[in-house]
């Protein structure tokens, strides 16, 4: 497998970095950065669609389950009272993180898809009305494609989507001319996980508030990488996935607008969620409970609550820097192989690269790559219509955390050369 076979080691580091950004010490938070792969060091570039978890978040879950494991909001004990404080605690944990006036902003849910589908229903079904239009980009995640769809079959509303350029740009001309009288919300993804692409949100939300049409943000892969404040950005509502931030599976936040959420009806009924049952009537729990039908996912909020602190602690100026430097690397190293393509160019991007080699399939270049011990992802990306858009059937992406490093882009440029030599 030539180059491939290769170890890489951290002397072979090259980015010059903000000195006070030490990844190698980073590195070491991670366990799963230290195991091996067919009897190669793991070379983990599959971030987008899950990021690794540093060892605070993992003793964080065992620590509840060991020591705290009991049901939130619902008993006097002491157990009772130290889960639903460490919940909630985690809760405001988040508030912060997201900069929101209120804690009864933070909804916990299973992930971006389920604080996007809630949007979809809780706020859609109940204003959305034939003839009316949601308006998504031509860049999004399925996640924010479907949930719209099934709105618009039940409401006989229809989907408008913002085009956008080769380079894997919206086009904010086209934008302009969208956003009207019957837009009744615009959905935008705010980094894309297949194209790297950082839409320029702000702008958009000027632009749509100004028409009175809100904004809901899928800022599932923006949070890893960028400092995401939901007053200044003025957003309506934002989700995000606890997976893709460090944290845990299972658990992601629905930010809304307190006077927003308190005009909804709920998603989902059952316990927590109630302040009165008779079988004649029901009133429902102040926010945030109102949308937390049943038992939360507890030790994953709590885990969530600690990989923020995590993410807050290395801070978005240090991790913008040494990502864009990587980044930079990646993209160079990998336009110096004269049969990559990569695919999206937009000049302002994040921590994505989907390339294609001509003539050789995605999934052989990814199971190429594995033997090498380098993981990316190969396919679609839940993003189909972007696939059509560039005429592919899917990408291989590298996609890159602030605990990547410039020894691992020459591990997968070595891995690249062995699968062309494969094909020759
Ligand atoms: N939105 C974006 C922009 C995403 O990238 C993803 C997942 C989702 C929403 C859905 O997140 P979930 O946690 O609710 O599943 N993206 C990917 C990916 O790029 N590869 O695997 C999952």
């Amino acid at each position: 497998m030539g180059n491939a076979m290769q170890e890489y080691l951290p002397e072979q580091d090259k980015l010059s970095g903000p000195r006070a950004f030490d990844v190698e010490s980073v590195r070491r938070d991670f366990p799963i950065l230290a195991e091996r792969v067919h009897g190669k060091p793991l070379i983990y570039l599959d971030n987008a669609a899950t990021t690794q978890k540093p060892r605070s978040v993992i003793e964080s879950i065992s620590r509840f389950y060991e020591s705290q494991n009991s049901n939130v909001h619902r008993g006097v004990h002491y157990l009772s009272q130290t889960a639903t404080e460490a919940f909630e605690g985690s809760r405001r944990k988040i508030q912060r993180f997201l900069n929101a006036r209120s804690s009864s902003e933070i909804i916990f849910v299973r992930g971006a898809t389920e604080a996007i589908n809630l949007v979809a229903q809780s706020y859609g079904r109940d204003r959305v009305g034939p003839g009316d239009e949601i308006l998504i980009s031509a860049m999004e995640h399925h996640s924010n494609i479907v949930p719209w769809q099934i709105l618009c079959q039940q409401t006989g509303a229809s989907l408008k989507v913002i085009p956008m350029n080769d380079d894997g740009e919206l086009l904010l001309d086209e934008f302009d001319k969208l956003v009207g009288p019957k837009t009744r919300l615009l959905s935008v993804i705010y980094v894309s996980n297949s194209l790297g692409t950082v839409n320029l949100v702000s702008e958009m939300i000027e632009l749509a508030h100004s028409r009175g049409v809100p904004v809901m943000l899928d800022a599932a892969q923006a949070m890893p990488h960028l400092s995401v404040d939901v007053q200044k950005l003025d957003v309506d509502f934002l989700a995000l996935s606890g997976h893709k931030v460090f944290g845990p599976t299972g658990i992601g936040v629905l930010f809304g607008k307190a006077d927003l959420l308190e005009s909804m009806s709920p998603y989902q009924g059952g316990g927590d969620m109630i302040s009165s049952v008779t079988f004649e009537k029901t009133t429902y729990n102040t926010l945030p409970y109102k949308f937390e039908a049943g038992t939360p996912n507890i030790a994953g909020a709590i885990g969530l609550g600690v990989a923020v602190d995590y993410v807050s602690e290395i801070g978005f100026d240090q991790i913008e820097a040494y990502e864009g430097e990587l980044l930079s690397y990646a993209t160079s190293a990998l336009s110096e192989i004269p049969e990559v393509k990569i695919i999206g160019n937009a000049k302002e991007k994040a921590s994505v690269v989907s390339f294609a080699l001509e003539g050789i399939h995605p999934h052989d270049i990814g199971t190429i790559l594995d033997q090498a011990g380098v993981a990316i992802r190969t396919g679609h990306h839940c993003a189909q219509p972007v696939m059509a858009f560039y005429g592919v059937p899917a990408t291989a992406r590298a996609s890159l955390a602030f605990y990547n490093t410039a020894w691992e882009i020459d591990a997968l440029v070595g891995a690249i050369h062995s699968v062309l030599k494969v094909f020759r």
